[in-house]
């Protein structure tokens, strides 16, 4: 047959491992197996690479993605990795060497029959990376398909480095013109110099409360609230554990507005949804719980702010030069209905009960077309990509 053959990398050195294997097998059970073939990547805790046989169907359970047996022996970080990319012509890369010249695997994985080197399995023909944290999600990933030469799901390394960090995407926003909270920022070393200068421009420009944050995304370590001047204090030291970098923002007295936006050059945006503490809101049709907190999705919002909400979700997508997928977050002030764009989240929660994967549920885009949109997304952004002249060559 002529599967695509999709290279699930879960698992991983941060605190999201357990989240990510969950999600792995998740994906891997809502796959169309008669399209589509897994090779599944796993790395543990201590960040070696295992991978395990290629699924014709779903696998047993979410523990037996671990290969505990280690079937495939292998323990040098990466080498599961190249093994796989590795199409049998001697160098790792996604194009062939067959008799009468270069072939490119691309959406066809049979394997490729040469005289005298055989490889020993089909090569991948798209990556499809569910990890966060360091290595994963700051691009260090992605550029590690890019040297390969190999399409990958979502965001590209621009977009996912600038995504990981709270200071440059808000720069980024700035440039753009969209609206957002007031914030301020420093470093450990500006803040160990100066602290009481960037504690008075805190108090001048944001006041109390504010939110401290390490400038580093992917989870809620390392957020506190600060009341006054010595919680202030208490909570930039305490961000400071989780990264060199600190930012300060404003409270606004909003609700919680998400979007999703799919797509690469001419991304489209979902139905916005909303997170509501759990028992607040009961009367809605499409309402889900998770935690303690529920989506509620479409959200209930005042004439025009869903448009808006989609319209600035859409230019902050590509103001990150995102491709793939985003959720983007905003406040919506309750005061006045004004809208402040949060932050850009290049690797959403992405059970089928996450909130990007709802919102599209809601838009008309179920979870297994939602995949075969990322599939194909990521291969017209590699093909994209091969117009590209990286050589200047062709320059007279
Ligand atoms: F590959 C995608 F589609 F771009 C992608 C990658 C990662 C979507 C969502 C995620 N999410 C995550 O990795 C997670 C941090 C929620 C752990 Cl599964």
């Amino acid at each position: 047959g002529s599967k695509v053959r999709v290279g699930l990398v879960y698992g991983g050195k941060s605190g999201e491992h357990e989240v990510s294997l969950q999600t792995a097998f998740a994906v891997m059970g809502e796959f169309d197996y008669g399209q589509y073939e897994i090779k599944p990547f796993y790395i543990t805790k201590q960040g070696e690479w295992k991978s395990g046989p290629v699924l014709l169907s779903p696998p047993e359970s979410a523990e037996a993605l671990r290969f505990q047996s280690s079937e495939n022996g292998s323990s040098g970080s990466l080498a599961p990795l190249f093994a796989a990319l590795d199409n049998g012509s001697g160098q790792v890369g996604h194009t062939a060497i067959v008799p009468g010249g270069e072939a490119h695997i691309s959406g066809q994985t049979d394997v490729i029959a040469i005289s005298g080197d055989t490889p020993a399995e089909a090569p991948i023909d798209v990556m499809f990376p569910l990890l966060h944290g360091t290595f994963g999600e700051d691009g260090t990933i992605q550029g590690l398909f890019e040297m390969a030469n190999i399409p990958y799901v979502g965001a590209g390394v621009l977009a996912s480095a600038v995504g990981m960090d709270k200071i440059m995407m808000k720069k980024v926003f700035a440039q753009e013109g969209l609206p957002q909270c007031v914030f301020r920022y420093f470093n450990r070393t500006q803040w160990e110099k100066d602290a009481s200068f960037f504690i008075m421009e805190c108090e001048v420009s944001l006041g109390y409360p504010c939110f401290v944050k390490p400038a580093n995304l992917g989870s809620s370590v390392g957020v506190s609230k600060a009341r006054n001047r010595e919680e202030l204090i208490e909570a930039v030291n305490y961000a400071l554990r989780f990264d060199r970098k600190v930012i300060v923002e404003e409270f606004v007295d909003a609700r919680e507005i998400e979007v999703s936006v799919l797509g690469n050059d001419e991304p489209k945006a979902s139905v916005p949804g909303e997170i509501a503490p759990s028992n607040e809101f009961y009367d809605y049709k499409a309402k889900y719980i998770d935690g303690k907190s529920s989506m509620i999705i479409p959200a209930e919002l005042p004439e025009g702010i869903a448009e808006q909400v989609r319209e600035l979700a859409v230019r902050a997508f590509l103001a990150i030069d995102g491709s793939g997928l985003s959720r983007v977050d905003f406040f919506l002030r309750k005061e006045d209905n004004k809208l402040f764009i949060n932050e850009v989240n290049t690797l959403p929660g992405f059970t089928p009960f996450s909130m990007y994967p709802l919102m599209w549920r809601e838009s008309g885009l179920p979870y297994k077309k939602l995949l075969t949109s990322l599939i194909d997304l990521a291969v017209e952004r590699h093909a994209a990509k091969q117009r590209i002249d990286y050589t200047g060559e062709s320059v007279q």
